[in-house]
């Protein structure tokens, strides 16, 4: 496959409500869309970083610099028989995992639509739906968080993640558990927490949650162990597992009973792919996260879900919960019956950009050849 011109866009899509969290409130998403052109198709990704360096310590501009200056320069004009061979071309860079992740993103859709089959199949999935949950901000009050999370249910969304931070936590996850006894209910706190909030991660044991997401340090991963020896409840890494080395850490020291997967964070679908298989050889359950992404990226997100071993709901919610408007056609939807998204059929990731749409939240566009 020839790579023949690659494109640029800054984006910025308003979302339907502000998402908080322990690391901030955001209003908008702002990510950056890949799209590579190659003998007559084109591939997208979409980078899933942020403006300021919180979740991650990438940024808009320092993926755009990595992009434009590096990542498109060694893949321009040169043509590449498969996936890994444009993969090598800029494995020698050290982190911007975000930025590289968008354009192995771009890379797979246009290698599987040259192919003429589903992303989910060039990726190695075997689903046709994959289950799905949706993950709540914090609310202005705990009753408010329980009505957020009646409508979801309404919805048909089976697993419900809610996200605590300090002086946000028990209380909510208590409201929550006396509203709804019975679903399957997960807490995400972003690495807000220190070990000397044992007492209170302790208590959460109590509250028949799935797992605990990313209690503690975004890079730690020696105190999770410390602290998952003290409770009932399965620890989830998310910040803390870049690749699969620090899952094999992970893992050894026992720090984590699940892990949550996301491309953007492991540098790309390859070492996603690595990830989940090495967890399940461990008999390790995973999950796919999210970045509120937009359409494009989730085509991507539920072609790699689709693999065996991303058995617990995933953070891959309808594109209505995040978005007036998506910029692919047709917006992604959940099989309200069962709590999962079916696995688009047709080639790559499966849905046409809407372009009149995506012209619309451009905010800077660029474009590359050789
Ligand atoms: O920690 O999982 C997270 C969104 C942005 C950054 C980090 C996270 C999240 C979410 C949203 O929880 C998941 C989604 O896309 O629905
Ligand atoms: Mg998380």
């Amino acid at each position: 496959m020839k790579i023949e011109n690659i494109e640029l866009r800054h984006t910025k899509m308003e979302l339907v409500s502000p998402f908080e969290t322990s690391l901030g409130v955001e209003l908008y998403e702002e990510h950056i869309m890949v799209r590579i052109d190659s003998e007559g198709l084109s591939g997208w990704g979409e980078v899933v970083v942020e403006p300021s360096p919180s979740y991650s310590s990438e940024t808009l501009t320092t993926a755009w610099h990595v992009l434009s200056d590096f990542i498109i320069p060694s893949l321009l004009g040169k043509n590449f028989p498969g996936l890994q061979s444009a993969l090598n071309q800029f494995a020698w860079i050290r982190g911007h995992r975000m930025a590289r992740a968008g354009v192995e993103a771009a890379l797979a859709d246009a290698f599987a639509k040259s192919k003429g089959i589903p992303l989910s199949q060039f990726l190695g999935g075997t689903r046709k739906r994959v289950p799905v949950g949706v993950s709540v901000g914090l609310q202005a009050s705990p009753e408010k968080l329980v009505d957020v999370i009646g409508a979801y249910l309404d919805d048909g969304y089976k697993r419900i993640k809610i996200k605590i931070a300090p002086g946000r936590d028990i209380t909510l996850v208590q409201a929550v558990r006396k509203a709804y006894p019975h679903i399957i209910l997960q807490v995400d706190a972003n690495s807000a927490f220190t070990l000397e909030d044992a007492p209170m991660l302790k208590e959460l044991d109590n509250y028949n949650l799935q797992l605990i997401e990313q209690p503690l340090g975004y890079d730690d991963i020696f105190e999770h162990s410390i602290l998952q020896k003290q409770l009932k409840t399965a620890i989830c890494l998310d910040e803390s597992i870049r690749n699969l080395s620090d899952t094999k850490v992970a893992l050894a020291l026992g720090s984590c009973k699940n892990i949550n997967i996301k491309p953007g964070r492991t540098g790309g679908y390859t070492e996603a792919i690595k990830i989940h298989d090495y967890c399940a050889s461990m008999g390790i359950p995973v999950w796919h996260g999210g970045m509120d992404e937009s359409g494009i990226a989730r085509g991507g997100n539920v072609a790699l879900a689709s693999l065996p071993n991303f058995s617990l709901h995933g953070d891959i919610s309808a594109s209505k919960r995040y978005y007036k408007k998506d910029i692919v056609i047709p917006e992604f939807s959940i099989n309200k019956e069962d709590s999962t998204m079916s696995v688009p059929d047709k080639p790559g990731i499966g849905v046409d950009i809407d372009f009149k749409e995506l012209e619309k939240v451009t905010v800077k566009k660029a474009s590359f050849s050789p």
